[in-house]
């Protein structure tokens, strides 16, 4: 079995203004798939690996029987698949509210807007490239960020939001203004 690269919900200008048609295909179709490719070429060496989700891969990566060198493509490449995989289907041109999840934050958080308040600052502190995380993290509920493209399942955390801050998800439309693409993202988050 090959990782494949899932169909996006909605059309590339769905996200619109918000996010530009042409960032969303330029970074579904070359980088995400970029990561799919490039973990499905070191996988090659690995048949025993080959039909594990990549939510396996990345929970276990610390066990798993593979050479150093791959274990970190693994890390890059099945994090890459892996947390562009949820950032698609959290986002939508339509509210599909998940109310317990709301119920949820209101609960740890506060008011949803101390919420958006902490996981904006998350995002915006995070230096260089990585994402921003609202995980559950032995039951509880957590806000963080991580660098490159580590997954939160590295950690055995289960990713709920992620927000991709790399400059190939903003520098189209907002160039250098990453406080401004993420006040802008919010619109496009569909789930809350
Ligand atoms: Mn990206």
């Amino acid at each position: 079995m090959k990782h494949t690269l899932p169909k996006l919900p909605y059309a590339y200008n769905a996200l619109e203004p918000h996010i530009d048609a042409t960032t969303m295909e330029i970074h579904h179709i070359k980088h995400h798939q970029a990561y799919i490719n490039n973990l499905n070429t070191v996988l090659e060496k690995y048949p025993e690996l080959q039909d594990k989700p990549v939510e396996y891969l990345l929970k276990n990566l610390s066990t798993l029987k593979v050479d150093e060198k791959d274990r970190a493509t693994i890390k890059n490449h099945g994090g890459g698949h892996a947390n562009h995989s949820l950032f698609w289907q959290i986002m939508g041109p339509k509210k599909e509210v998940d109310k317990k999840l709301v119920e949820e934050i209101k609960s740890t958080f506060g008011p949803i807007n101390s919420f958006r308040v902490k996981f904006t600052e998350a995002a915006n502190t995070r230096f260089g490239s990585g994402w921003a995380w609202l995980v559950r993290s032995g039951g509880k509920l957590e806000i963080y960020s991580t660098g490159n493209q580590d997954s939160p399942l590295l950690k055995g955390d289960e990713p709920i939001i992620g927000l991709d801050v790399w400059e190939h998800a903003y520098y189209l439309r907002y160039q250098n203004r990453r406080p401004e693409y993420i006040a802008s993202w919010w619109h496009t988050l569909k789930i809350l």
